[in-house]
């Protein structure tokens, strides 16, 4: 059926099993080449699969449009497939592996008729790097295919790695129906196997990322002592020369992307900051022989979220989508290019929705709320390469060393602009207890405050006390461990406005934390951890800020920080006895030095 040849038996076999299951009238192979891609292209737009945009405007640039109820990850319909429910904990959704094979084999059995199955190698890092690791993603769907080739590394390369090293993850996925009472995204760690049906979309059908690189990598990394994070990593030129990395972890929509590209502002550009991105959304860190923690971005490409980019907010960004990028659920403009709500532009007067309909600013729907021309989780597949703030790095088999580790979440009271953690057992309660308010990334009622431990609730592919335990353990093997620090960009005034500006201006309150790295500024001990000593000890050069928002951004309420002791303990008190005993010990720690303040 098929000419390709690999000489790795497994590859072989699998694939084999895996068609007799599916029923696909053809086998492809994809080798990486451009001459490939472009007949995909091609036989996606005659499908109808991809709309191809303004080639003028928008070289090598198509958009695609998603079922409307397949627009985020569901992660009800997500689950880890362990032999035993307590290997998943009470984070993740569980079903035994042997119910999960079945009911899926249901579902795929004959899903692929009348359609090919592609056969993907791709390696989620440099292609043999001590950090890589390889999979290879079986797939009835040109969209996925043509979005792992901006996302990974595919091809003949990665084929040949198999013939030498035989270990590979297996990603099965197919569109079957699309119907949502027939999603599954399972994992099957045990098996380094991934199982995803029904769906289309990102996170949930693009296996290299979130279930490979985080729920599959964070199991396979407390093996073997390492981490796979949901965490930004960027560069950051200080005005002497020297390059420090940090990374850092906001949940989905929190703002990652943004962060990782971001374009000093005027006043601070003039010292002579310079950002380099390494990545946004995954983070793969190993202790090196040096003590030190190295990090990798294993992707090569975006999946951004497209509402609120703009020259403004994100002029790296801007540049970056221009051509060769993948447009999802955007508005189509009569002209052939696309635009979303907060776009650069004047708003058009029509163009054809993320639905696919006519759409003109301020239409309404049937309960009088606003038609969105793009939906809130839109995105773009681009190329890392095309970023302007690209990092040198990349490509380093070695990565680049951490310097500090940045959580954050989005938080409209409560947590306020920066605050360092003690130590790095208490940055890891601080990890632990992170909290944000729902987004548009994950199918649910949006704006609802969840526990979001690391950013990693949705990722973690096991356990969390044991992945707690986990990062205790990293950080006494660490020679000198990355300090850690807890940001929010999102506080609110009485109004419900930011009193932050956000993006560009973040760099002020990291230029801080990587003072505090270098131990060339004060803090001020509060009883959640250390912040600015003096507000002047972050640059408000060139900043107007209205009057009070600093005091306002640094306020920490005690009486509801207090009142926020009982969320966190029934959290904790989920993960029974299986809990780090160390982090009660940090809750406390924080509940006396909160107590002690308040007489
Ligand atoms: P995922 O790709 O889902 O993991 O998201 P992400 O963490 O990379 O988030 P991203 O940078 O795409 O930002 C998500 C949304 O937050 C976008 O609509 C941004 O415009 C907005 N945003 C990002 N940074 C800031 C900020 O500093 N302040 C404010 N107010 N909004 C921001
Ligand atoms: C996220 O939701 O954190 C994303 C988008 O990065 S997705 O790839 O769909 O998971
Ligand atoms: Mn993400």
């Amino acid at each position: 059926m098929t000419k390709f040849i690999t000489r790795n038996k497994e590859l072989k076999n699998w694939v084999a099993k895996a068609s007799r299951m599916c029923e696909p009238d053809e086998i492809v192979w994809i080798d990486g080449t451009l001459e490939q891609k472009e007949r995909l292209e091609k036989e996606a737009v005659a499908s109808g699969e991809l709309i191809p945009l303004n080639q003028n405007k928008l070289p090598g640039c198509f958009l695609h449009r998603t079922n409307p109820n397949d627009v985020a990850r569901t992660e009800h319909l997500t689950y880890i497939c362990t032999k035993k429910k307590h290997a998943a904990g009470p984070n993740n959704n569980w079903m035994s592996p042997t119910a999960a094979y079945k009911k899926a084999r249901a579902i795929f059995k004959g899903s692929m008729r009348g359609r090919i199955m592609y056969v993907i190698p791709f390696s989620m890092g440099p292609v043999g790097s001590p950090f890589s690791k390889i999979g290879v993603e079986l797939t009835d769907s040109r969209y996925v295919v043509l979005n792992m080739m901006i996302m990974t590394r595919v091809g003949m390369s990665v084929l040949e790695h198999l013939d030498k090293e035989p270990e590979f993850t297996k990603c099965l996925h197919s569109l079957a129906d699309l119907d949502i009472n027939k999603r599954l995204i399972l994992h099957f760690p045990q098996d380094n196997t991934i199982w995803s049906v029904g769906s289309g979309y990102g996170g949930n059908v693009l296996l290299g990322k979130k279930c490979m690189a985080l729920r599959l990598a964070s199991y396979i990394g407390r093996k073997e002592a390492w981490f796979a994070e949901h965490m930004l990593i960027m560069g950051i030129e200080e005005p002497n020369g020297h390059i420090k990395y940090i990374g850092a972890a906001f949940p989905s929509a929190c703002g990652k992307t943004n962060l990782a590209m971001l374009l000093p502002p005027e006043g601070l550009k003039k010292k002579g900051y310079r950002i380099w991105t390494v990545g946004d959304d995954i983070s793969w860190m190993r202790i090196d022989s040096d003590g030190a923690l190295w990090a990798i971005n294993p992707e090569t490409g975006f999946f951004g979220v497209a509402p609120g980019t703009n020259s403004r907010t994100n002029p790296n960004m801007v540049e970056t989508i221009k051509k060769n990028t993948i447009y999802t659920n955007v508005l189509l403009k009569p002209d052939g290019t696309v635009w979303w709500e907060d776009a650069d532009g004047d708003v058009p007067q029509a163009g054809i929705d993320w639905q696919g309909n006519p759409w003109r600013p301020g239409m309404q729907d049937k309960d009088g709320k606003p038609v969105l021309a793009a939906h809130p989780n839109s995105r773009f597949t681009t190329p890392f390469s095309q970023c302007p703030s690209a990092s040198f790095r990349i490509e380093h088999h070695h990565g680049v060393q951490i310097s500090a580790i940045v959580f954050g979440g989005r938080r409209q009271h409560l947590a306020p602009l920066v605050y360092e953690a003690f130590n790095w057992q208490h940055g890891v309660f601080v990890g632990s207890t992170m909290a944000s308010e729902r987004t548009a990334a994950q199918f649910g009622k949006q704006g609802e405050v969840r526990r979001d431990s690391m950013a990693m609730l949705p990722f973690c592919g096991y356990n969390m006390a044991e992945y707690f335990r986990h990062w205790l353990n990293m950080g006494k093997k660490m020679h000198k461990p990355p300090k850690i620090f807890h940001v929010n960009w999102f506080r609110m005034d009485e109004n419900n406005k930011f009193l932050w500006p956000g993006y560009r201006e973040n760099l002020r309150v990291l230029e801080w934390i990587l003072d505090r790295c270098n131990d060339k500024v004060d803090a001020r001990q509060t009883p959640i951890g250390y912040i600015p000593k003096a507000f002047n000890d972050i640059d408000m050069t060139g900043l107007d800020l209205p009057r009070g928002n600093l005091e306002k951004l640094f306020a920490i309420d005690k009486k509801s920080w207090i009142g926020g002791l009982e969320g966190i303990k029934k959290f904790f008190r989920e993960f029974k006895k299986d809990l780090p005993i160390e982090l009660w010990q940090e809750y406390e720690d924080l509940k006396s030095r909160l107590n002690k303040q308040e007489k």
